[in-house]
């Protein structure tokens, strides 16, 4: 298991579409086993493959929040949105690749999300909550999609010189 540097906003990596993971070689299983870790180690609640500079179509989260519960580490390997809610959901959300700035984002507060699992077995499920909020930011993430790109051009621009400065100040460390 190792920890994976997470790439920071502005980076053109981060812009693309991740392509479909083909099969889930040990490979995919490592890099899903290094995406949690970094995940904990950040620590966050989802990291998206991309994040770690891997163009491939790997989410990984765990949102139980609550002290004493059992963590649930999941893997989403090809995940799919196959229906969301009418209604929404206001969420203040933040991202490992933005570090610092958050924002109230407003999402379906309800998803029905298709993958498939690290054993190759389809999986469906019902998102709710935070979950939903957090799956549907990872989705994003594989699609090249960053929760800045929901807010108006200044506020989004005024973040992205905010973490392009921080990156030219942290070069000349
Ligand atoms: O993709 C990421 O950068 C991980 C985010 C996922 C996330 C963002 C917003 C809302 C839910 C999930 C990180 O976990 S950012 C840290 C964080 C933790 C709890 C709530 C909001 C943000
Ligand atoms: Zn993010």
């Amino acid at each position: 298991m190792s920890i994976r540097p997470i790439l920071i906003h502005p980076d053109p990596r981060l812009k693309k579409t991740a392509r479909p993971v083909p099969e889930i070689a040990d490979s995919v299983r490592k890099l899903a086993e290094d995406m949690l870790e970094t995940m904990y180690d950040a620590p966050g609640i989802g990291l998206a493959a991309p994040q770690v500079g891997v163009s491939s179509r790997l989410l990984v989260m765990d949102c139980v929040k609550e002290e004493g519960e059992a963590p649930r580490p999941m893997a989403l390997v090809n995940p799919e949105v196959t229906w969301a809610s009418e209604e929404l959901a206001l969420h203040e959300e933040g991202c490992l690749s933005i570090p610092e700035q958050y924002a109230e984002i407003e999402r379906p507060a309800e998803v029905m999300v298709r993958w498939t699992d690290l054993d190759g077995q389809e999986r469906q499920e019902h998102f709710t909550g935070l979950w939903a909020t957090c799956v549907q930011h990872e989705i994003d993430h594989l699609d090249g999609k960053l929760f800045i790109d929901y807010l108006g051009p200044l506020k989004r621009q005024m973040i992205t010189r905010k973490m392009a400065k921080l990156k030219r100040e942290k070069a000349r460390a």
